[in-house]
């Protein structure tokens, strides 16, 4: 098979490029009854054949460009990797050797020494491509290898490309999945490595970033109908909506046709830079299934004077060209009349065939040859053919002395090994046409950068690639992903971004609960508890509010807790306070009436002095409720069961003063009697002094031990402070409390025993009944009271302090004023002795 050809054009040095030109058919049979001739490469992938048209551009542009190699031309040579692997060995070894019938490891000596090898396009022939290469230093830049093994200077030393490595596409691909909110992805790739270690990367950073895999499958490198079936019922039956493919055309073709087939939409497909700008899919029948689409691509880059050079190709100006006859055919699906006599047997076929005449116009043509509006992989080949232009000029200006070999000497141009141009090559560093910095870093690799295109479909039903984003890694964090979301378009026209979750996400107020043994992303939202909070979407946890703050309704946010504290202001507070003050004028008025009438039976009867002192006292009780209410300060909570303690004791005490000496002066009436001289002043002061001193004695001592003091309350109710008074001691408090009962109860007993006494005024009756109210309020005070919380505590104590008060002011006092007001014919002295009662 000494049939090698390719497309050479002559030159001081030579550039050797292989492109994937033609879709391979197989058709002999491998029965070995005769020689194989097993590969057919019959049609011309036209945007293969533009990328080829970029490298014969470049080289002629370099050989025009006085600058750059001056006096040196550059040719080269172009070899067709169609078909497989194999194969693209094959045209290698052509290159390296310049024979025909290439023999391994044979170098002769040609005139003309390869300077470099640009290709291929797919990974798994640069690979094979490298492995030889390498072997004798020949520097190779591939165009689309962009597989991240081939970044391994140790296995492909002299392996460069002008394409970024995958490793930057799967962490590409992994930031736009996270920017979108897709923690639920499904992942296809490839049955290559390309595929598999595209997507390996990418799951290790979705998985990092805490997104989730729904599934992953490999599309097989050969056809086969139950995987592919599968595939697709596993991309049907799962609800993660966007997919992940990273692939190269020629393999997801079979998968997408079923896809479509059963009419699996409202995914959003995610495509890696192997086929996001592949022709095969814009045609109509995928547009409904991959409209919508997000693709990563690499950079797209101006050629200047490109789109002229496509639109003026013709014929008969590359007559060394071998595809070109056969691309017009394809294109304008006509014959060449040459082709046609050699083959008479097609004309038998068909007489109405079209003959070509060169007349035809490329630029009426809608083919995406001539279609040079994006170039991505055309410029990264133009890109590939200056890199080594710059790197032999870098050769050429070595100053003899000053070089960078051994002793400092140089290479000379025309005889170099290619390892001493591939020294060159590694150094190498220009603007390309854009002004952007075209280099290699260590592993052979260029800047990374990509676009991100979406996949919209126009109103005539066609495909358009619309620029929504980069990914530039160079930018420095946080500027290197940028996307305009309301310039993309999903599936179905839609404007929001579609949600491919496993559980919509949680919102402030709930925390995620996983479900256990399944992956992260799938979990429940559970409500924070009273007192927690939560104020970001997906929180794990729940914070706890600081102590004064307390959750609110949403539970979103802490917020201060409310204080209580009976005020003045509030409803309750004011209403106490208006009614304490008011009835403390009752005690005033009764006062002044009794003063105006104080010679009257009813006044002077039982002690005077000690009915004026008990109304007072009265007075006291009713506005010491007042120290009650009120923010609780330090002085107003001593104050407040002292003065309650001491004027109630006093109360009490004046009762209990005045039934002793109802007692006394009866008994002192009956003869013999010695308790004659007890009647007078001196007994009902004493006793009034004595019990109340008691009772102060009592405070002072709760006082100086443990004196009640302000407290914030933030346990006892929720979301609440509760300012209050802590009584220091509460046994103290009960002594006070207890103290008084036990007058009471004395008076009370007393007073029970001599109800029946004729005294002077049937006083002692009216004493019963209201020690019987004054002790029966305290006694349901009690209960009430330590039931309750707060500003209601207080008010329960305010409310006892007002009923006992008016209990006593109404049963000692009411019946008098009567009398007085109402029937002062029985206000005298007679009257009253006589009948022993009103
Ligand atoms: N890397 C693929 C081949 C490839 C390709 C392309 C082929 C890439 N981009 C565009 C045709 C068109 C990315 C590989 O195998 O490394």
């Amino acid at each position: 098979r000494l049939n090698i050809k390719g497309y050479t054009r002559g030159g001081d040095i030579i550039v050797g490029g292989i492109f994937p030109l033609n879709y391979q058919t197989y058709q002999e049979d491998f029965s070995f009854t005769k020689m194989p001739n097993y590969i057919f490469c019959e049609k011309i992938k036209f945007r293969v054949y533009r990328w080829l048209q970029g490298m014969v551009f470049a080289v002629d542009k370099i050989n025009r460009n006085q600058i750059l190699l001056p006096n040196i031309t550059l040719g080269f040579a172009i070899y067709d990797s169609c078909g497989p692997t194999a194969k693209t060995i094959e045209g290698t070894m052509w290159l390296v050797t310049g024979q025909e019938e290439p023999n391994p490891n044979y170098r002769c000596q040609h005139s003309t020494p390869l300077a470099a090898v640009i290709g291929d396009a797919g990974s798994l022939k640069s690979i094979a491509v490298a492995e030889m290469l390498g072997l004798y230093y020949y520097p190779q830049i591939s165009y689309a290898s962009s597989v991240g093994l081939l970044s391994d200077k140790s296995k492909f030393p002299s392996f460069f490309r002008t394409i970024p490595s995958d490793d930057f596409q799967s962490l590409g691909l992994s930031r736009l999945v996270m920017h979108f909110g897709w923690t639920w992805v499904g992942l296809l790739a490839e049955d290559s490595d390309y595929g598999r270690q595209g997507i390996r990367m990418l799951r290790e950073e979705i998985l990092k970033a805490g997104g989730c895999v729904a599934f992953y499958e490999t599309i097989p490198l050969s056809y086969t109908q139950t995987i592919i079936s599968h595939i697709v019922g596993v991309i049907k039956n799962s609800i993660a909506n966007a997919i992940v493919v990273f692939s190269n055309e020629p393999f997801l073709i079979p998968l997408l046709e079923e896809v479509t087939q059963q009419n699996v939409t409202g995914k959003i497909w995610v495509a890696s830079e192997g086929w996001s700008l592949s022709s095969v899919f814009s045609r109509e029948e995928f547009l409904q299934t991959l409209s919508g689409s997000i693709g990563i691509m690499t950079y797209k880059g101006e050629i200047p004077g490109f789109q002229e050079f496509l639109y003026g190709f013709h014929p008969s100006k590359f007559p060394d060209d071998i595809f070109i006859k056969k691309f017009w055919e394809q294109a304008f699906a006509c014959k060449w009349p040459e082709t046609i006599t050699s083959q008479v047997f097609n004309i038998q076929v068909s007489r109405d065939i079209k003959l070509c005449t060169g007349e035809e116009k490329l630029n009426e043509l809608n083919n995406i040859f001539v279609d040079a509006s994006s170039l991505r992989i055309t410029y990264n080949v133009y890109n590939a053919v200056y890199a080594v232009a710059y790197a032999l000029h870098d050769l050429h200006s070595c100053k003899p002395g000053e070089g960078p070999f051994l002793n400092r000497t140089c290479a000379s141009i025309h005889e170099f090994e290619p390892w001493q141009l591939l020294h060159y090559v590694k150094n190498v560093h220009f603007k390309d046409t854009e002004g952007k910095d075209v280099f290699f870093d260590e592993n052979g690799n260029p800047p990374p950068m990509y676009d991100i295109l979406n996949w919209q479909m126009t109103e005539d039903g066609s495909l358009k690639y619309v620029k929504v984003g980069s990914f530039d890694f160079s930018a420095p964090k946080g500027q290197d992903l940028i996307i305009q979301e309301n310039a993309i378009m999903w599936n179905g026209g839609q404007t929001e971004i579609p949600h491919s979750v496993c559980s919509e996400s949680c919102l402030p107020g709930f925390r995620k609960a996983a479900h256990e043994g399944k992956p992260v992303c799938c979990f429940d939202c559970i409500p924070c508890s009273p007192g927690e909070i939560s104020n970001q979407t997906d929180s794990t946890e729940c914070q706890k509010c600081p102590d004064d703050h307390w959750s609110n309704k949403k539970q979103d946010e802490c917020i201060p807790k409310t204080i209580e504290f009976l005020s003045y202001e509030e409803p309750m507070g004011a209403t106490l306070a208006t009614i304490s003050i008011s009835i403390a004028l009752t005690p005033v008025t009764i006062l002044l009436l009794f003063i105006k009438h104080r010679d009257t039976a009813i006044v002077k009867a039982n002690n005077r002095e000690l009915s004026y002192l008990l109304l007072l006292a009265l007075v006291l009780g009713f506005l010491c409720s007042l120290i009650f209410i009120g923010h609780p300060s330090t002085w107003t909570c001593v104050l407040r069961q002292v003065a309650f303690g001491i004027i109630f004791a006093l109360c009490v005490s004046c009762v209990l003063a005045k039934t002793i000496m109802v007692v006394i002066a009866f008994n002192a009436t009956k003869p013999n009697s010695n308790l004659k001289k007890w009647v007078g002043a001196k007994l009902p002061n004493s006793i009034v002094f004595v019990c109340t001193v008691i009772q102060v004695i009592i405070c002072i001592a709760w006082l100086s031990s443990s004196p009640p003091f302000p407290e914030h309350n933030m346990q006892s109710q929720i979301g609440m402070i509760i300012i209050e008074c802590n009584q220091g001691s509460s046994t103290a408090f009960w002594c006070v409390l207890g103290y008084m009962g036990l007058l009471a109860i004395i008076s009370f007993i007393v007073a029970f025993l001599a109800r029946n006494l004729p005294d002077s005024f049937n006083e002692a009756k009216f004493i019963t009944f209201s020690m019987l109210v004054f002790v029966s309020v305290w006694l349901a005070f009690i209960p009430a009271y330590l039931s309750t919380q707060g500003k209601y505590m207080v008010a329960v104590e305010i409310f006892a302090i007002l009923a006992s008060s008016a209990g006593l002011l109404g049963c000692i006092f009411f019946p008098k004023c009567y009398i007085i007001l109402l029937r002062p014919d029985i206000n005298t002295k007679e009257y009253l002795m006589g009948k022993g009662a009103f």
